[in-house]
């Protein structure tokens, strides 16, 4: 079947039928995970159409912002700055890696065992599959966990790498370190783009990023409310759509979706019954289209109101301070910014359990479900002290570990009902 698009994925080297069978499976899926629930908010509209052009219209804009000399920097970690990007006049995309895809290619590389979101970045890449990745200028790695660092020197074969190394504690030694990265990669954007990062457009972007994460942190807030407003699958999908829609466009469209739920709140009105189960996801990031889990928990019943997650309020959370004007102070607060992320690869990582538990009190979270991905070791290794802390605390939790694939629904189910029925 033609597309109308094709012309254009042609031009960035994608596998035409392999990404029509894609397409279309994500098409079944969506219909499933998403457009089957009740009481869905009219807002969520919006991102249903963003979806069903997620690789349509948003890199018909992407071709054209590059026809006119836009470059577009590629992403796979929230430590890296993307007001930097912004500032640049360029183009920052968070790509996804959230499904199984091209694993037979990948693994000519890759040991099998290795995490899923590594597999599927270099899967997406070998089987022309991402549209996204394809329309990068360059492609911004970090030495976060020991898997993504090794991985991207063989992405490097196959696509320009820059390595942002991103330290492993938070000594005084690793911010200076981080905020001299910080400077590097401004100097590296530049030199990209060809674009000079004045001030006045550092702060500029510096307030748009936090523009958005302020109304993803009052998305987070009002999901407090008892009915939940909104689903966590949805919840979930505005997060990850932020990774890759015009930052803009986004934060309007999810400002007048907040105000939706608001009035919701107001009339008592919410998705799932007064008394539901309340859950929080804690654990690795939840990439588009890996919907897996939280289909899982909300069709055993239970309703999803929070996600420490870097697909989540770890993303969100903190805002870079806007009251400097100076290009020096400014990276200083880019960096203390972004080293207040309590992601599983540093050590220790104390303040990420006290993160978990005060999102469980304020989200009035019944139980967490800990998600790992299969072979993850920082997160896996880590919820056995998180699992410790939470005990303390008197919150129950569920550790999980599990990847892309299908094969487990069954077994995890049961698990997830199991735990709904102890909390
Ligand atoms: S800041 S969570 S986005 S590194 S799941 S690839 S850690 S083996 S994704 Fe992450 Fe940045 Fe941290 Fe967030 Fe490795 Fe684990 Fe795979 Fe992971």
């Amino acid at each position: 079947m033609t597309n109308a698009y094709d012309e254009m994925w042609k031009r960035l080297d994608l596998d035409l039928t392999a990404h029509e069978g894609l397409l279309t499976v994500l098409g079944k899926f969506y219909n499933d995970i998403y457009l089957d629930q009740n009481g869905r908010p009219r807002g969520m509209e919006y991102l249903d159409f963003v979806i069903s052009e997620i690789h349509g219209l948003r890199i018909q804009e992407i071709t054209k912002a590059k026809s006119a000399g836009k470059k577009v920097f590629g992403t796979f970690c929230v430590f890296v700055p993307e007001e930097i990007i912004l500032a640049a006049d360029a183009i920052a995309i968070g790509l996804c890696s959230g499904a199984e895809v091209g694993s037979e290619h990948a693994e000519r590389y890759l040991p099998r065992n290795t995490c899923a979101l590594i597999k599927s970045f270099l899967g997406f890449r070998l089987a022309r599959l991402c549209p996204f990745t394809n329309s990068c200028d360059l492609i911004i790695g970090e030495t976060t966990c020991d898997g993504k660092k090794k991985a991207y020197e063989i992405f490097n074969d196959f696509m320009p790498i820059y390595i942002m190394e991103v330290p492993n504690t938070k000594s005084p030694a690793a911010k200076e370190l981080f905020r001299y990265e910080v400077e590097r990669f401004k100097d590296k954007v530049e030199q990209v783009t060809g674009n000079r990062i004045t001030e006045d457009r550092l702060f500029a972007a510096i307030r748009l990023v936090n523009r958005r994460r302020r109304v993803l942190n009052r998305l987070n807030a009002i999901r407090a409310a008892e009915p939940a407003p909104i689903s966590g699958r949805d919840a979930l999908l505005i997060n990850q759509v932020a990774f890759y829609d015009d930052p803009e466009r986004f934060t309007e469209n999810i400002e007048r979706l907040c105000d939706e739920l608001e009035e919701r709140v107001g009339r008592h009105e919410g998705v799932a019954p007064e008394g539901t189960k309340r859950v929080l996801i804690s654990g690795c990031p939840m990439a588009v289209p890996n919907w897996k889990l939280p289909y899982i928990i909300e069709g055993s019943g239970a309703v999803i109101v929070g996600e420490e997650s870097c697909v989540g309020q770890r993303n969100t959370r903190d805002l870079v301070d806007e009251d400097v004007r100076d290009m020096g102070d400014m990276l200083d607060a880019i960096t203390d910014r972004y080293m207040d992320i309590n992601c599983a690869v540093f050590t220790p990582n104390e303040p990420r359990l006290r993160d978990i538990e005060q999102m469980a009190r304020t989200l009035k979270a019944d139980g967490v479900i800990h998600y790992a991905l299969q072979f993850c070791q920082p997160y896996a290794i880590e919820s056995v002290k998180i699992e410790q802390g939470l005990k303390r605390a008197g919150i129950p939790l569920l550790r999980l570990e599990t990847g892309y694939s299908m094969e487990d629904i069954e077994p995890l189910k049961t698990r997830v009902e199991a735990f709904l029925e102890i909390i």
